[in-house]
């Protein structure tokens, strides 16, 4: 057998294994999450054992220095296998599309139910959390409040406690694992208490231990009895967890995860990074430049007019917001969902046929630009239309529910990465002299 064979062979075996692993069906339906992940960890570890044993020491391409100016983009430099993101394609959640998910899931409703029991159970935020919500004034945005909030539950954290009192490396991912669950359990309480206090919404109800997590969540913001609302949230939360493991958000997570801080600290920096306008703030700043938009040159404008507004933003020297992605070549699946969804529920919303107009319009002036390389929309291109129409009309509080949407894939990153002992992240930085004084010294 030639050595090629032979590698494709062991792949497809150890693929076989962890596969195996992972569908293991007779303690499947009973298993609670943290007893399957304690079935799945053994045979992941030794893949990767195998994976580096056998491909370690090759060579994973050439770097240009392009790409260390670039903002790293498409370097090689991370391992992440909760979702993959492909340009054409768009996202992959082991293994599935979005479509694909609709399709399947949920696949085990007895754990779903007994998961969604667990968050429930774990949902109250400490007294003090609540007064530092309570405290801070209601201009302070709502995404700072947020990564206040997150960053102070490690108050409580099970990992710093379990890392202080010397637990042994191996058992790492278990404390993460009951910080992650408490993490993801308690967002709807922060979430709902900073909608309320900012915009004056009353007192948060309590949450429904028979209910889901998207039905509690909608609850705790006050949308709770519109089942569309609901339905809505089912479908953000998901297409907004996981965008592979190179975005800012994500790797915020991972790198300070990295330092072995907890998953609060952690999160919060994934969440400092969502905030920012290039990243989740976009789906804010969409419903800011629709608005000023149609201030501008009003509803139900012409095309040519629509064009020209569109002209005016880059000429302006701004970005259209929810257009464009470092990764993405087509218009981006979790848009295409949205677009769905409205097609569904609100064909003849107003907005939403200006977000549809828009479609037709900026992909060509964006290439006439001739600077972005990726003319398409992005998931945040539609994410506010949506929320707008059932009345969620405070556009600084929308990447809040990014946020929390994003907990999900972040935190099943840090799991995984205390589980298959993730190192500090270290990467080699270079000075602007030491980039020339290498390629002179190789003339
Ligand atoms: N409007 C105007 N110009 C754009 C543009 C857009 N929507 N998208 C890209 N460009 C510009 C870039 O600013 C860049 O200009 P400079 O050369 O002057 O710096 C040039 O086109 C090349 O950029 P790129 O390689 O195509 O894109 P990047 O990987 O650098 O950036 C992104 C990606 C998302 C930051 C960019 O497309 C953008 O700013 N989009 C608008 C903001 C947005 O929607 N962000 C949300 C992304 C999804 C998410 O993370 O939530």
């Amino acid at each position: 057998m030639s050595s090629a064979l032979r590698s494709v062979v062991q792949q497809s075996r150890r693929s076989a294994f962890v596969r195996s692993a992972r569908f293991a069906s007779t303690s499947t339906k009973q298993a609670t999450l943290k007893e399957r992940l304690a079935e799945l960890i053994p045979a992941e570890i030794q893949n990767v054992k195998e994976t580096r044993a056998e491909h370690g020491k090759k060579s994973f391409g050439p770097v240009l220095v392009d790409q260390l100016y670039g903002g790293m983009r498409g370097l090689p430099a991370l391992i992440w296998d909760g979702s993959v993101l492909d340009p054409e394609e768009g996202i992959r959640f082991r293994g599935k599309t979005i479509p694909e998910c609709q399709q399947l899931l949920p696949k085990a409703p007895e754990q779903v139910t007994s998961l969604s029991k667990d968050w429930a159970a774990r949902a109250a935020i400490p007294d003090f959390v609540e007064d530092i919500l309570d405290r801070c004034p209601p201009t302070l945005h709502p995404m700072s409040q947020f990564s206040l909030a997150v960053t102070a539950l490690n108050h409580d954290s099970a990992f710093a406690k379990a890392y202080q009192q010397g637990v042994s490396k191996k058992e790492y991912w278990q404390p993460t694992f009951e910080d992650c669950m408490d993490l993801i359990a308690k967002l709807p309480n922060i979430a709902g208490r900073i909608y309320r206090n900012v915009y004056g919404r009353g007192k948060l109800p309590a949450i429904d231990a028979n209910k889901d997590y998207a039905y509690n969540l909608a609850t705790l913001l006050g949308f709770g009895e519109k089942s569309e609302f609901v339905e809505l949230m089912r479908l953000y939360l998901t297409i907004h967890s996981d965008h592979e493991g190179g975005n800012v958000s994500a790797h915020a997570g991972k790198l300070v995860g990295s330092a072995l801080s907890d998953p609060f600290l952690a999160f919060g920096a994934s969440l400092n990074g969502l905030a920012g306008p290039l990243h989740g703030l976009a789906n804010q700043e969409v419903l800011i430049w629709l608005r000023k938009m149609q201030s501008k040159i009003g509803q139900n404008a012409s095309d040519e007019a629509v064009k020209e507004y569109v002209w005016a933003t880059l000429k302006g020297g701004q970005v259209v917001p929810g257009y464009g992605h470092a990764v993405l070549r087509k218009t981006d699946p979790r848009y295409s969902a949205q677009r769905e969804f409205a097609l569904k529920h609100l064909p003849e919303d107003p907005l939403f046929k200006l977000v549809g107009q828009i479609y037709k319009i900026v992909p060509g002036v964006l290439l006439e630009a001739g600077k972005a390389k990726n003319p398409w929309p992005n998931v945040d291109a539609h994410s506010g239309v949506l929320l707008t129409h059932y009345g969620l009309e405070e556009m600084q509080f929308y990447t809040v529910l990014f946020g929390v949407s994003r907990a999900f894939g972040v935190a099943a990153q840090l799991i995984w990465d205390r589980a298959l002992g993730a190192p500090l992240e270290r990467p080699k930085s270079y000075s602007t002299a030491a980039i020339q004084k290498i390629f002179k010294d190789k003339q």
